[in-house]
Order: C-alpha cells, then structure tokens, then sequence
C-alpha cells in the first residue's frame, strides 16, 4: 500500500488485496493473499483489529478509524493515535524488552494501521478475570513493565534533551489525552450526556458523589496532575483490557493513549482495574464460589505494587543516569543515604497519587462513558448495581483519603469490610 494514497478503513473482503503487497506480511503469512482467511475482532472502543492468518502463519493488523468506534462518527478522532501508538510500543519494548509488548512487523502512517504479532492462544486478562482465571505472572510482569517504562521514559533516566524531544513529539496526541481528561476526571462528576450507570438502583448514590465537594476537588486535583506533570511516558490506558495473558506469558497491548504524563497514572489505573476485578466477582459466581478468586486479586494489587517498589528502587541505584537527583549530590561524596531519602520521598509521591488515580478510574468505569465488562456482564440489575455500589464507596475512599492511606494491607481490609457489607 502505497503511504501517499488516502486513508481507506479496511474491510474483511478489501484487506488480502489492500495488504499483499506489504512484504513484512505477505513474508511472515504467506504470498497467496487470495487464501488468507479473514477476521475482524475488535471488541474495542476505537479501531479495527483484524487477525489474519496465510499459509505460513497469522498476524493482526489493526487500523484507527477517524472517528470513535464506540459512539460513531459524530465523534471525530485524529488518525494519527496509530502512530503514537507505534512510537510508543518501540519505546516500550527497547525499555521493559522484548516479549513485553507484541512484535510491530509494519507501520502505515498514512493508512494508520500497524501489522503486529499474533498473540495466541493469549486472551485479554480482563476476560480472564471474569471467568475466575488466577493467572501466576502477572503481578510480577506487570509491575516489572511499569517500574522499567516509567523509570526509564523519565528525567531520573533519559538525557533531558532526548526527553524534551520525546515530550514534544508525544504532546500532540492531545486529542487522546482529552478524551482521559473529560471521560475519567470530569464527566463521571456531573450529568455529561453520554454518561450512564445502572438505574434506578445507583441513583442515589451517584446523586450523592456528585455533590461530594472533597471528592470533586480531589479529581480536579488529579485532572491537573495528569495534565500538567509531564514526568514520563505513560502507557495512558492500562487497564485489564489492554493486556494479553496466558499462564506464563503477560503482553502490554493498546498504548495509543500514550504521552508524557505522571508516573503514577498507569499504576493507579491498573491496580483500579484489579480492585474492581475483585468487586464484581459476586457477580460471576453462578458457576462456584469466588472467595479465592477475591483473595487472589487482592494479592495481585499487593505483589504488583511491590515487585514496581522493588523494582523501580533498583532502577534507582543502578541506572539513575538522568538529571533528576544527581549522584554527585549523593552517592559520589559518600552520601548514599541522602539518594534513598529522596527514593522514599518519590515512591510516596507515587504511592499517594497512584491511590487517587485509582479511584476516579474506578468511578469512571461504573458512572461515564466507558463501562467495562467485569460489572456489564453481570444479566442481573439488582446484583450488578450492588457490586457497583461496593465499588464506588471503595473508589471514593481511595481518591478522597489517599493522603492518609499508609499501606495496601489498610486498603485490602477496607476492601473485605465493604465486600462482606460491614461498612455503611
Ligand atoms: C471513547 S474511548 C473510551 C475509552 O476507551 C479506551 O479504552 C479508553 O479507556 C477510553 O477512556
Ligand atoms: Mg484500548
């Protein structure tokens, strides 16, 4: 495909004639463009995602449509998240390293699609969940993936003109960044119109966190942060829905959301997505108990959170090249407990704000736009809104009181009391 033609969505019928002459492809599935079978699969909010598969082997391309999947085209969306996309999976791979993202076999800017590895038998880790998988590795790669990336896209690692460059390229993915801005920080606070939740059970309370002041100055304050502290290159939408997992393998799909922001949003947004993981199992227990499964994922939150500590303290010992907390200040003149003072201090910041993402990413997916299947496929209203309910309580505790949380055994208890129903 040539890169000056005009951007063309693709179809199931278009795509072997459209994509035969990417080499990359054709060299990876097979030539005969005429066998290759054919699927869309996006379940997606935004792109098209096609798995293709030749007589050689399969691969998926994925292409951005100029608008949103979700709502339509009365909602224009620029197509160049492809690219940002792209640059962001390089960057992500060369920092947490191969095998941590899938394998780009091809960029198309002007097509804005990517023809990327396969990932099979992989399934997307929120699928998992919800069936009641416990899967072994996660809280391991995962707080890995972030403590590399968010280290060492950052001024405590990077040359401060090479992340100057990066942040400027990355700050025209701002329509991207709009949609988190309004969608995760503002809509679910007031009666946006695509917003939605389950009524009538939540009326009430939705009615009541759309009053709570401290909890609208706290999400204004994290709006802020989000928009203002460009600390490190974010993944920008780490959910359970962007990772592909199977018992030994955990894959960082979908950063088009990418861009310089602050560390602890992709943190915060994960752990969130575990924390209502471990709320909606009530709602999935038709086929047996889940009470494992609940203990399982509160121990994901508190393993991933300490393998990133672990981690990212490691990072700062041994690969603290940038021109953040300068080494000549510490370890060179003998003081290197001045370096693990100033890492305290940073973890905390990280920790405190992590708390706050969190909960407004857990507000946003019962309350906005957004919803996301670990709560939409419970059939039963009434159930549903109950495990919606704990949740919420659970969020707004974490986004209001984040400063006074000190450790996750503190916030897992709250987590029991408020699923066992002991807390007003
Ligand atoms: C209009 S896009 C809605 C959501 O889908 C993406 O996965 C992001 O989470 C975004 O907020
Ligand atoms: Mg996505």
């Amino acid at each position: 495909m040539s890169k000056a033609a005009a951007f063309q969505a693709l179809t199931v019928e278009t795509l072997p004639t459209r994509l035969v002459g990417v080499e990359a492809l054709a060299s990876r599935i097979g030539g005969d463009s005429a066998s290759w079978d054919v699927r869309e699969v996006g379940d997606g909010n935004l792109n098209l995602v096609f798995i293709v598969k030749g007589d050689k082997g399969s691969a998926v391309v994925k292409q951005a449509l100029p608008y949103v999947r979700l709502v339509g085209e009365s909602w224009p969306l620029p197509l160049k998240r492809s690219f940002f996309e792209y640059h962001a999976l390089t960057r992500q791979e060369a920092r947490a390293g191969a095998g941590t993202v899938p394998a780009i076999y091809h960029f198309d800017e002007a097509q804005a699609l990517i023809v990327m590895e396969y990932l099979t038998p992989h399934v997307i880790l929120r699928r998992a969940l919800i069936e009641g998988r416990q899967l072994p590795k996660i809280a391991r790669d995962l707080g890995l993936f972030m403590a590399r990336t968010l280290f060492r896209g950052s001024d405590l690692s990077m040359k401060a003109r090479a992340r100057k460059e990066d942040l400027a390229l990355f700050a025209d993915n701002a329509e991207l960044c709009d949609i988190t801005e309004s969608l995760v920080f503002t809509d679910p606070y007031y009666e946006a119109t695509l917003n939605r939740h389950t009524s009538p059970q939540l009326d009430g309370l939705v009615a009541e966190l759309r009053a709570d002041r401290d909890l609208k100055v706290e999400a204004q304050k994290l709006k802020h942060m989000f928009a203002a502290n460009a600390e490190t290159l974010v993944h920008g939408d780490l959910h359970s829905g962007s990772i592909m997992v199977t018992d030994s393998e955990t894959r960082i799909i979908d950063p088009e959301f990418a861009f310089y922001g602050p560390m602890a949003f992709d943190v915060g947004m994960l752990l969130a997505n575990f924390w209502m993981a471990y709320f909606s199992q009530s709602g999935h227990e038709e086929d047996g108990d889940r009470e494992a499964m609940r203990g399982y994922l509160l121990g994901v939150v508190v393993e991933t959170w300490s393998v990133f500590r672990t981690e990212f303290s490691h990072l700062w010992r041994n690969e603290r090249t940038g021109m953040l907390y300068d080494r000549r200040l510490f370890e060179d003149r003998g003081d290197p407990l001045g370096a693990e003072q100033a890492l305290d201090r940073v973890l905390h910041d990280i920790w405190i704000d992590m708390l706050g993402f969190a909960g407004v990413e857990i507000h946003r997916r019962i309350l906005g736009l957004a919803h996301n299947a670990d709560f939409e496929t419970i059939a039963e209203e009434d159930l549903r809104a109950r495990c919606e309910t704990k949740a919420l309580k659970f969020g707004r505790h974490l986004a209001v009181n984040r400063h006074r949380l000190l450790s996750l055994d503190e916030i897992n208890t709250l987590a029991i009391r408020i699923e066992k129903g002991n807390v007003a």
